[in-house]
């Protein structure tokens, strides 16, 4: 079969083995996050009739409180994880503790914990531009049969058994990686299905694309201003082009195709940046490793960092690796 008209249930299906412990769990809660995709993917797309159907606070015609869509997609993602009785914690951008999850059955020893950004860039919404999901998946730490602890989610990213985020663009893209190279599924919206459309996804190595909101750019530390400088100058390949569309799975999945750099540093006026360590920047940086790509916090690997909170953010640089490598080399500079 060619790789075109395979679906992402067949390729689940058939990469089972490559999981590095394969008992079949981790196929499942993958298909379970693909059928969550599919429910967000279709109330993003009614975003547009928020006029027609009511905004969120409103009651609509069933008498439904109508809710934000960040809200919305944060409940679909977790109540068809606790459904499906696949994994034991879910923490989320939504939630300020992690949700403990207790199987029914005795006998289901569920073993994997889900972290999810439900729908990341939300102020894009409004504004018809892409918006993303984000998660990363663990294996617990503590022993099965017994409650999840935030240790099981403090773990640093590169123990990440998979992770992957939802792009709803002007088609909607599930793109994940469980180790193995990353790889990208296109929905056909008439049938409901996700088809193998980027087989392994890499980042070119190099790029002529920075990402970055310039508007904080006097708050920078001096490294990063250097580098944005460097990226302007008009000498070889430079100066590069400048595309951000303040959506970082959006940028990122860009970065990904074209090559190209996003970054958002830490500020005077934030000293750790914006993005979260956990579910956002571990997944990505999982991803952006498995495409060939890099992910910094300016001086050390995104995965190797400790995290000691759940929702703590942290400098984020990601993307091509000569790229991420040169901002470096700026900020060690400074
Ligand atoms: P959010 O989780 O509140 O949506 O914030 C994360 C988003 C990223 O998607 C995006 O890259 C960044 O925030 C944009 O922030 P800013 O508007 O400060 O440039
Ligand atoms: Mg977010």
């Amino acid at each position: 079969m060619s790789s075109k008209n395979k679906t992402l249930g067949e390729f689940i299906i058939e990469n089972q083995t490559e999981f590095r412990y394969s008992t079949g769990e981790l196929s499942k809660l993958i298909n379970a996050i693909r059928l969550a995709a599919k429910v967000v993917n279709h109330e993003v797309n009614k975003a547009g009739l928020v006029d027609i159907l009511g905004t969120a606070g409103d009651t609509n015609i069933q008498g439904e409180n109508q809710q934000k869509l960040d809200v919305l997609a944060n409940e679909k993602f977790i109540q068809t994880l606790k459904n499906r009785e696949i994994v034991c914690g879910i923490a989320s951008e939504e939630e300020d503790d992690f949700i403990s999850i207790n199987s029914q059955d005795e006998n289901h020893q569920n073993k994997y914990v889900v972290l999810i950004d439900p729908l990341d860039g939300s102020s894009n919404i409004d504004v018809n531009v892409s918006v993303g999901t984000i998660f990363s998946i663990y294996r617990r730490i503590t022993p099965v049969g017994t409650p999840v602890t935030l240790d099981d989610f403090l773990q640093p990213g590169k123990n990440q058994v998979a992770a992957g985020y939802i792009i709803y663009g002007t088609s909607t893209m599930l793109v994940y990686t469980t180790g193995h190279g990353v790889n990208g599924f296109t929905l056909n919206p008439a049938i409901g299905t996700f088809y193998l459309s980027h087989p392994n996804m890499q980042f070119p190595e190099d790029g002529k694309i920075y990402s970055v909101n310039e508007g904080n750019y006097i708050h920078f530390p001096q490294g990063v201003k250097d580098y944005i400088k460097y990226c302007q100058k008009e000498e070889g390949d430079r100066p590069y082009t400048s595309r951000y569309i303040g959506s970082l799975v959006s940028d990122f999945h860009r970065n990904m195709i074209k090559g190209g750099i996003y970054m958002y540093p830490k500020s005077s006026k934030a000293q750790k940046g914006k993005l979260r360590l956990l579910y956002e920047c571990n997944p990505m940086a999982f991803l952006a490793e498995q495409a060939n790509g890099l992910a910094s916090d300016g001086h050390q690997r995104i995965m190797e960092i400790q995290p000691t909170e759940l929702h703590e953010r942290v400098p984020f640089f990601c993307g091509s690796k000569n790229m991420v490598e040169k901002a470096e080399e700026f900020m060690a500079k400074s």
